[in-house]
């Protein structure tokens, strides 16, 4: 069976160190941002910034990765993984942002899961900051909205390249930066608690984060020039409700809200655009002398992105967003989550074309995935053919990409083993090969349990991909 994959691609899966680790406190870690929300659907509306003894926090414990990862990468090895995308959670390293010292308790835990990565054979893939900003430069600073952050996360960056300069070849910077100016509280670690127009202010932290990001791309080049340094998108996509020009218009407009994200860090300056939106919304924002021509001059090596659907929009909508990006209109031609997100592989297909077309980078795919609900059968096993389904046809889909002449170098399955939910904080939504014991009411004996997706995914990877061929 030949395989239209490159040879050396990367196939695995990807987490987040604040949905997996737990052991929110040990090893003299700081509090982070997803330490004070709460469960539920609601958890970004009216967050503190402190800790409600009385409330459920998903984080403190989560899947107890912290303890457990090399139980857990060993099973990731058997699935064949080549690689496996995590974040480094900020505060282990710096608790809150602005101590003289990096923590060396949380240095060492980093090296020791990397050098268990490497011992299978998986390639470790950095995200640098993953909705984990220390809470304390919420409190301090309201987050990225300060240029403040700008040199303490440089200093973080340095610390972290210098220290794995021979264990990761990958980084990646913010995740989702996106979504700076959609889930403000995540991505930017911004509280925009009773703020009225609050755009502006996520603008200047998105410019901010652009420098960052910047600054990142120069030390990662003069630390260790072998290394690649992507940026990272929320890019599930958008479709016009219908061939009417004003939808297809507004669709746009939306879609570039994005791309203005990917404009300046791949191509490496604001677009037209932008600087348009900017002003309709009111956001001066404050650009420093030379720091244009940082941005020009540093951008990233590839563009890493999480897809999960699309959804239809017509003009004039206010769109909500989530986690898995947008929240259109029905859309008769596609079935739907039990979360409500459709499914779309096609959309995915056209989302790489799309970015391919207008940046001619490498791609990687951060994340993609399915969250169901999964039921234990009565021969005590998880038959998950939904979750099966989502992958093969997903899979499928990034082959005709490949085909299309699209250059992606590798795939990263969305929780691999079943973590925390970002959006909701939920266990039961979950989206792993490995089945994890812990309920939303946080009962369980975090024992970890194959699914029949285990072996699929397994095969996909063993085959590189052939065994999907049509
Ligand atoms: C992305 C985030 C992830 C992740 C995923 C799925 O936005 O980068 O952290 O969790 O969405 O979303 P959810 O967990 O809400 O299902």
């Amino acid at each position: 069976m030949s395989s239209n994959f490159p040879k050396d691609f990367l196939w695995g899966g990807a987490v987040a160190a604040n949905q997996c680790e737990g052991a929110y406190l040990e090893g003299n870690k700081g509090l982070d941002i997803s330490d004070v929300v709460v469960v539920g659907a609601d958890r970004f509306q009216n967050i503190k910034l402190e800790i409600d003894e009385s409330k459920t926090y998903p984080a403190h414990e989560a899947i107890d990765f912290y303890h457990r990862y090399r139980e857990d990468v060993k099973m990731f090895g058997e699935m064949g993984f080549q690689c496996f995308r995590t974040s480094i959670n900020w505060a282990r390293i710096f608790p809150t942002g602005e101590e003289e010292m990096p923590n060396e308790l949380g240095l060492q835990f980093y090296d020791d899961l990397f050098d268990a990565l490497l011992l299978e054979g998986i390639e470790p893939i950095v995200t640098i900051s993953h909705y984990e900003t220390p809470l304390a430069l919420t409190q301090k600073y309201n987050g990225w909205s300060s240029r403040k952050l700008i040199p303490m996360f440089e200093k973080y960056c340095e610390v972290i390249f210098k220290r794995y300069k021979d264990k990761v070849k990958y980084w990646m910077t913010f995740n989702e930066i996106n979504n700076a100016i959609r889930l403000p509280f995540l991505a930017a670690a911004l509280d925009i608690t009773g703020i009225e127009n609050w755009m502006p202010l996520a603008f200047q932290a998105s410019h901010n984060m652009f420098v960052a990001n910047s600054l990142a791309v120069k030390l990662c080049r003069e630390i260790n020039p072998k290394a690649k340094i992507g940026c990272m998108l929320s890019l599930s996509n958008f479709y016009p409700a219908t061939c009417s020009p004003k939808d297809v218009f507004e669709t746009y407009s939306v879609r570039r809200r994005s791309l203005f994200y990917s404009d300046v860090m791949i191509r490496g300056e604001y677009p037209g655009y932008a600087k348009r939106l900017m002003k309709e919304l009111g956001a001066e924002i404050e650009i420093l002398d030379g720091e244009l021509e940082l941005l020009k001059n540093y951008t990233n090596d590839y563009l890493a992105f999480s897809y999960y659907r699309t959804a239809t929009i017509h003009a004039g909508q206010e769109i909500e967003f989530n986690t898995g990006g947008g929240v259109g209109l029905e859309n008769p031609y596609l079935e739907k989550s039990a979360w409500g997100w459709p499914i779309d592989p096609l959309g995915f297909r056209y989302t790489c074309n799309e970015l391919y077309d207008r940046y001619q980078v490498p791609l990687f795919i951060a994340e993609n995935g399915l969250g169901m609900v999964d039921e234990i059968g009565e021969d005590g096993k998880i038959h998950d053919q939904d979750r099966m389904n989502y992958l093969r046809d997903h899979v499928q889909a990034m082959e005709e990409a490949i085909l299309d002449g699209c250059d992606i170098f590798g795939y990263t399955w969305w929780g691999p083993i079943d973590i925390v939910s970002a959006g909701t904080g939920e266990m039961k939504k979950r989206y792993g090969f490995i089945y994890v014991d812990k309920d939303n009411e946080g009962n369980g004996t975090l024992q970890r349990t194959k699914k029949d997706s285990f072996d699929y995914y397994k095969k996909i990877i063993e085959t590189n991909g052939a065994c999907l061929r049509k």
